[in-house]
């Protein structure tokens, strides 16, 4: 096993998954605020349900978080212990323009960010900072309607400006959205879209795809202009679909399925629509308003980097029968040859060096794994341990695999940062009881809990890998 020598380990959190803290320091309500645990929460993620109601009820445990808010100090401290390279982690934009639409943006929020990547410095953490995970002022999307309206794309680049401006010399790398392509599965989350009865669904996600797409193109722009030497990268919900069968309609749907996440990648990383995007618009009757300048700016601008999530590969069936992956938001259909989590998700190390040479091949960009994970149920022993075996088992077998990429494909990768490196609340429950960290947060699904942190078996097992720069697994 080897890894690079400057290969950046380390761990990924959210700002709305952690931070908590929803009504201090000046921040304004976010659409994360308003999305409900239980099971109303999926048609409220996907834009199906009237927000407003759920105003008043930002729900347990999202609202406090694991308070990284207030204890941002001591979770980096117990990263550093680790040995983190790098920290993913995000900004919340109601932090900073509590509204969106402001001239000016809000000092506290600011200074706030800025204790947090003082605090990563301190121990030779590199901040990795995703400027929207899921995020976005409430304000922006009552008033304006969301990211299907173009004039975000004026905020966002008053944001980023801000940002880049204020952060020069504390963060090098930046990523622009979160999983960009999981507008299309959940447009109120990804990008603040409420529709309504009737309205063209498809139309009104692919504008505010383009709008996204236009933003992230102008923070490239920007941040160069204010630092040549900032890095700043796209990012991708990935993980390949393979046919059910080798019937070729199996495979030419496992293509297309593929192609749908390609799509925002090949904008980002080559300047322009692929001609089977323009196609599909066609076919589908969508028509987006793309400006010559919006053109040109996608053309100059292209990301540094690539990153991505991983946690599973998706499997294609154009059969009807097989239609049966649930407990998974990109359902697909059960792959026979894998195991799953708890949840649902398809277990397959090989998978993410398929998906790596994958990405590699159509972008020869650098690649950064900038989520992977094992979601479980942990269970504190008797003596105050917890065992998860399980985590590590999965952890290790991804690790080799990226490895194999690297050495024995050529992949280049930039890191690794594991998802939730300290327990948070999760994007697709609301809740805290599916786990991913080293750290074990004292939370239950109702939001009760001391919040204490303790490390868990793996936490001593990840120090351990970094130390080794990967050859002790
Ligand atoms: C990704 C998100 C993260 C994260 C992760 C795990 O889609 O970027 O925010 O939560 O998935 O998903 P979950 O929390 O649903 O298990």
């Amino acid at each position: 096993m080897s890894f690079p020598n400057n290969f950046l380990w380390g761990g990924a959190i959210a700002a709305n998954q952690c931070e908590g803290a929803y009504n201090e320091g000046g921040r304004g309500l976010a659409n994360v605020d308003v999305i409900p645990h239980g099971p109303q929460r999926f048609d409220v993620a996907m834009g199906l349900r009237e927000m407003l109601e759920f105003e008043d009820g930002y729900n347990y445990p999202a609202k406090e978080g694991i308070d990284f808010y207030h204890r941002y100090k001591e979770d980096i401290a117990l990263f550093a212990q680790m040995g983190f390279k790098t920290l993913r982690l995000s900004i919340a934009w109601t932090r900073i323009f509590p509204h969106g639409d402001e001239e000016e943006p809000n000092e506290e929020g600011l200074k706030f960010y800025e204790n947090v990547f003082k605090e990563c410095h301190k121990y030779g953490i590199e901040p990795l900072v995703t400027i929207t995970h899921f995020d976005m002022p409430i304000y922006l999307i009552k008033k304006y309607g969301g990211w299907k309206n173009r004039i975000l794309i004026d905020f966002y680049k008053r944001l980023v400006t801000v940002l880049f401006t204020r952060y020069k010399g504390l963060v090098k790398y930046w990523l622009t959205f979160n999983e960009i392509n999981d507008i299309l599965f959940m447009p109120f989350m990804g990008a603040g879209l409420v529709f309504k009865d009737g309205e063209d669904q498809k139309q009104a996600k692919y504008q505010a795809v383009h709008n996204e797409l236009v933003a992230s193109s102008w923070a490239t722009q920007i941040a160069h202009e204010i630092d040549p030497s900032m890095k700043i990268g796209c990012m991708l919900a990935a993980g390949s679909h393979y046919p059910y069968s080798c019937r070729p309609e199996d495979v030419f749907a496992a293509m297309e399925k593929d192609r749908e996440s390609y799509m925002f990648i090949d904008v980002q990383a080559r300047g322009y629509y692929p001609r089977y995007a323009l196609k599909m618009f066609e076919r589908e009757g969508i028509h987006i308003q793309i400006t010559k300048e919006d053109e040109n700016i996608l053309k100059e601008n292209t990301v540094d980097f690539i990153s991505l999530s991983y946690y599973s590969s998706r499997c294609i069936s154009t059969s009807e029968n097989n239609k049966d992956g649930l407990g998974n938001m990109f359902a697909g259909t059960k792959n026979p040859y894998l195991k799953e989590s708890q949840w649902g998700w398809a277990i397959d190390p090989l998978g993410l060096r398929i998906t790596l040479n994958a990405l590699y091949d159509r972008y020869q960009k650098p690649l950064f794994i900038v989520e992977n994970g094992l979601g479980a149920k942990d269970e504190i022993e008797e003596d105050g341990t917890i065992q998860d075996d399980y985590r590590i088992d999965y952890l290790r077998e991804h690790i080799k695999a990226m490895e194999q990429a690297i050495n024995e494909d050529g992949v280049d990768l930039l890191g690794y940062t594991a998802w939730g490196c300290i327990d948070l609340v999760s994007a697709s429950t609301g809740e805290m009881s599916k786990r991913y960290g080293f750290i074990y947060v004292d939370k239950d699904d109702q939001g009760n809990g001391t919040l204490e942190r303790r490390k868990k078996k793996s936490f001593d097992w990840y120090k351990k890998v970094i130390e080794s720069n990967g050859n002790d697994l």
